[in-house]
């Protein structure tokens, strides 16, 4: 057995932490965990079949522990060091999004785990976004606010020296993951002490909401944690019920039989007080929760096609509330195929693939089961699937969540949105020091692995 304790292990430990940490410091959180408990209880017992569609996935027990968080570095040493942290717990940078299309100066990628055992154990994810400084248009601002953000430091020494002993050894111990967790939990806590004076706050939130929330603070606050719930209309619906403002509308695509990609609503953001440096009194607008429904994860061709069909549902004015959002997201998504079987041959959605568990029962052959075309296969009942669970986010939909959140930062029209639209995945990657993982050829990945083992399994070898 090795020494050290599993990334698994300290992801696990470390989202529980983050978790415990933020129902206390925005304990409206903790009343949206109650209510999607209540709403993914209540779907199962009332749905036996998705129930046992989700326990024989794995996805069953994951659902309980399964969130994602987000925040918001200033500096590329910040991103880099990050992406170290993350590293330790076995989380990787995956995918990038370009939230300048959306008049917010940042873009993002999501630390998380990558592989099937990994995202089993335990999928937490954290969007992390950096600040784009050429995206602030006034000069001096744009000094100031560098210099700001170049004067602190993020991290705690505990958490440097063991993120540095952790890529020297290989791993760290029990003794060394409990503190590393500790620590690390320290560079997500909430400073209600900013560490600029009211006009330097009040002028960087002028230029933008977003400026203000990255550099006037000692540390990146974690801004929401997000559960995942199988219901995210009902969960939307009773929000007022517990004393929840949900956002306006869920973003992402539709409702479905066969739930596509992402779909993700939030309550508003909580105006909490604030004392800036001589210590005036003030408040800042940040912090929120959200919760999200995920479904099937598609290929390049399926996700051209959500994405052609979702900007379809967007031509014209907004929709005035959710319910006609929804059913103008509906009639746009009707030609987008709703049935397993015609998502997976029509090459749109992505796939695990298993080996039947009664072989005897088949009556083929080894060698007939190698001749034979998957699809002949599954015909037999000798290999079956289940729909990979997306594990990323949406550039549209995150765009939303920002909005919301940001209420000031919206003032651009759609068209104008588009025009400043200036993605540089490049840049990005040189200040994480690392490349994103491309997303999609993840899922291609892991598709063709589930398949390979389950024909292993099949024809014995
Ligand atoms: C991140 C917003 C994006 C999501 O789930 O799409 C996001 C932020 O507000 O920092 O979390
Ligand atoms: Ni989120």
């Amino acid at each position: 057995m090795s020494q050290w304790v599993s990334p698994d292990q300290i992801r696990e430990r470390f989202s529980h932490a983050m978790s415990a940490m933020y129902r206390n410091e925005v304990p409206q959180y903790g009343a949206l965990l109650a209510l999607v408990e209540v709403v993914n209880r209540e779907m199962l017992a009332a749905d036996t079949a998705l129930a046992e569609r989700l326990d024989a996935a794995g996805d069953a027990q994951r659902l309980s522990v399964e969130r994602h968080g987000a925040i918001r570095v200033g500096t590329p040493a910040e991103l880099a060091m990050l992406r170290r942290l993350f590293a330790v717990m076995g989380m990787f940078p995956v995918g990038y999004y370009d939230l300048s299309q959306a008049g917010v100066p940042v873009h993002s990628t999501a630390f998380r785990p990558v592989d099937d055992d990994a995202l089993r154990a335990n999928p937490f994810r954290v969007f992390t976004s950096l600040l784009r400084p050429e995206l602030i248009a006034s000069a001096a601002l744009r000094e100031r606010a560098l210099a700001i953000l170049h004067a602190r430091d993020i991290f705690t020494p505990g958490v440097k020296a063991l993120i540095e002993r952790c890529e020297l050894q290989g791993g760290l111990d029990k003794r060394e993951a409990d503190t590393f967790v500790g620590e690390a939990l320290e560079t997500f806590r909430w400073h209600s002490d900013a560490t600029v004076d009211r006009p330097t706050y009040e002028s960087l939130s002028a230029e933008h909401r977003l400026l203000a929330d990255v550099v006037c603070f000692r540390g990146p606050h974690i801004n929401h944690l997000t559960p995942r719930t199988l219901d995210i209309d009902e969960v939307q619906r009773r929000m007022p019920g517990y004393g929840i403002d949900p956002k306006a509308i869920i973003e992402g695509p539709p409702n479905r039989r066969c739930p596509l990609l992402l779909r993700q609503t939030s309550f508003k953001a909580l105006e909490e007080p604030v004392r800036f440096a001589g210590s005036d009194a003030g408040f800042h607008t940040a912090r929120f929760g959200e919760i999200e429904q995920r479904g099937v994860a598609l290929t390049a061709k399926g996700r051209a096609l959500y994405d052609r069909l979702l900007a379809a549902s967007r031509q014209g004015e907004p929709a005035p509330d959710n319910a006609a959002h929804q059913a103008r997201l509906a009639d746009a998504f009707a030609e987008f195929p709703d049935d397993e079987e015609a998502l997976r041959r029509a090459g749109l959605a992505f796939f695990h693939y298993w080996p039947t568990r009664d072989q005897g029962a088949l009556g083929l052959g080894a060698e007939e089961i190698r001749a034979a075309s998957v699809e002949t296969l599954l015909e037999h009942g000798a290999l079956w699937t289940t729909p990979m669970v997306y594990e990323d986010f949406l550039p549209v939909s995150a765009a939303g969540i920002f909005q919301s959140n940001l209420s000031q930062a919206g003032s651009a029209t759609p068209k104008e949105e588009a025009n400043r639209s200036r993605p540089n995945q490049a840049q990005f990657e040189a200040a994480l020091g690392a490349p994103v993982v491309d997303e999609i050829a993840l899922y291609a990945e892991r598709e063709r692995a589930s398949l390979n083992a389950a024909l292993e399994t099949l024809t014995g070898e």
